[in-house]
């Protein structure tokens, strides 16, 4: 255990982990129930285009969620640029911008703007009274996203999108297995949409789902991700291909299989790391409502520089000298990134003060306790003494033997 800052590999310490860890390592699954399935699909020859595998998937996403229909996809960008593509939205598409470029991406590649809009600081995500400031003529719908998991007010953006006649859609590649009011996140807006990527709790290789009660919004975006076969309406046409291939169908179901195990795993790490970073100033570990469920994928720590004297970006980088692969979920934030920057100026102090001060720590099931009680002894150490590590690093000689900053 590293107990002096001499001891960080960032002044020339050993590295904690000889190898390096991650957030968003793909979680474990019974490989000989994932070998069964491939084989069963090959016997089967058929591999792709609405195979049996694939509508096994859904039908178990489906019935996770309580939904009449999910279409599953390639991948969630896709599957968000089907929604807005089969409803189709026009002009300003609002979300926020302390989320994934993909989110705002997806909806771009189409030709619409987003809007970007500020979150409530206490769940990062999107605020509903910034949302209603922000509708305008042009606005056709609302994203929201259930950032880290943590549903957003669905209640609320449910009112103000009904009041201004606006479709809404949930982003929630965070947050298969989490409950908002005891009711599976997947049942709320017009359609909610999920990844499978690897580095998700449920994992298809890459994949996604749209999930929704509108039998007519399903029919619709299915056969958009299929050519556009069997669509009729002018204006619809044009499709994709976005199917799920009988692989990734192997892959997800035998990931869901493991769920629970790997959720109840995340909340044992997610616990862990609490119990570990209580009580230090300037620190928290984000917070999840007790009386529902989550599946805990995401460990978000917040560090505020002021008090801890520690900038985020300093700790990350300290962190990977120790091999531990931290994330910066999500910074920057969407309205700082191209193409986005310099189209347009968004005032976003709550997500611009939050997207500074957050990291993922790697959880997962390749993560141990004592991975975690090694992670924690380092943060521990560089946020206690953060105002004398920050000045040492500035302080430390440049390639020429003069200090990189100059004290004071
Ligand atoms: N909406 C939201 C809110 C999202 O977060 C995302 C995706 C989407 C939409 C779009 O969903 P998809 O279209 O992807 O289905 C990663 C994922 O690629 C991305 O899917 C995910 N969100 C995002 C939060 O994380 P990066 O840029 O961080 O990926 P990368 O390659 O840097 O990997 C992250 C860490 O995971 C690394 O430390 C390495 C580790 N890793 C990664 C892969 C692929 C592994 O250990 N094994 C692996 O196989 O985006």
């Amino acid at each position: 255990m590293k107990r002096d800052l001499g001891d960080l590999a960032l002044f020339g310490g050993h590295a904690s982990f000889l190898q390096q860890i991650h957030v968003g390592r793909p979680n474990r699954i019974d490989r000989a129930r994932l070998f069964d399935r491939l084989s069963w699909a090959l016997d089967n020859e058929w591999l792709t285009n609405n195979g049996p595998l694939a509508r096994e998937f859904e039908e178990r996403v489906a019935d996770m969620v309580g939904v009449g229909n999910c279409v599953a996809t390639c991948n969630a960008t896709v599957a968000l640029q089907l929604l807005a593509h089969a409803t189709e939205l026009t002009g300003e598409v609002i979300m926020p911008s302390l989320t994934f470029a993909a989110t705002a991406h997806a909806v771009r590649w189409l030709g619409l703007d987003p809007v970007f809009c500020d979150i409530d600081p206490r769940t990062g995500c999107l605020d509903h009274v910034a949302v209603a400031a922000a509708i305008t003529p042009r606005t056709s719908a609302v994203f929201g996203v259930h950032l880290w998991g943590r549903p957003c007010d669905v209640d609320a953006l449910e009112k103000v999108t009904a009041d201004a006649g606006l479709r809404l859609f949930f982003d929630a590649a965070h947050a298969i297995g989490c409950t908002s009011q005891g009711r599976p996140v997947g049942r709320f807006g017009h359609a909610e949409v999920f990844s499978f990527h690897a580095t998700k709790v449920v994992n298809a290789f890459e994949g996604g789902a749209i999930v929704t009660d509108d039998d007519d919004l399903a029919h619709r975006v299915r056969s958009l991700a299929n050519f556009g076969f069997g669509l009729h309406s002018p204006s619809a046409a044009g499709g994709t291909n976005a199917k799920m291939s009988e692989a990734s169908a192997a892959m997800g179901l035998t990931s869901l299989d493991a769920f629970p195990e790997v959720a109840r795993h995340n909340q044992a790490n997610y616990e862990q790391y609490c119990g570990e970073l209580a009580r230090i100033p300037g620190l928290s570990v984000i917070d999840f409502v007790p009386e529902e469920r989550h599946n805990y994928q995401y460990v978000i720590v917040e560090i505020d520089p002021d008090v801890t004297g520690l900038h985020r970006d300093l700790l990350v980088d300290l962190l990977r000298a120790e091999n531990v692969v931290a994330q910066r979920y999500f910074s920057p934030a969407c309205h700082q990134l191209e193409p986005y920057r310099s189209r347009q100026q968004f005032q976003l102090p709550h997500t611009e003060r939050l997207s500074a001060r957050v990291l993922a720590l790697p959880t997962g099931s390749a993560i141990s306790r004592e991975d975690i009680r090694r992670v924690c002894n380092i943060v521990r150490l560089a946020v206690s003494r953060g105002f004398e590590l920050t000045a040492r690093w500035q302080q430390r000689p440049g390639p020429d033997g003069q200090s990189v900053v100059a004290p004071g």
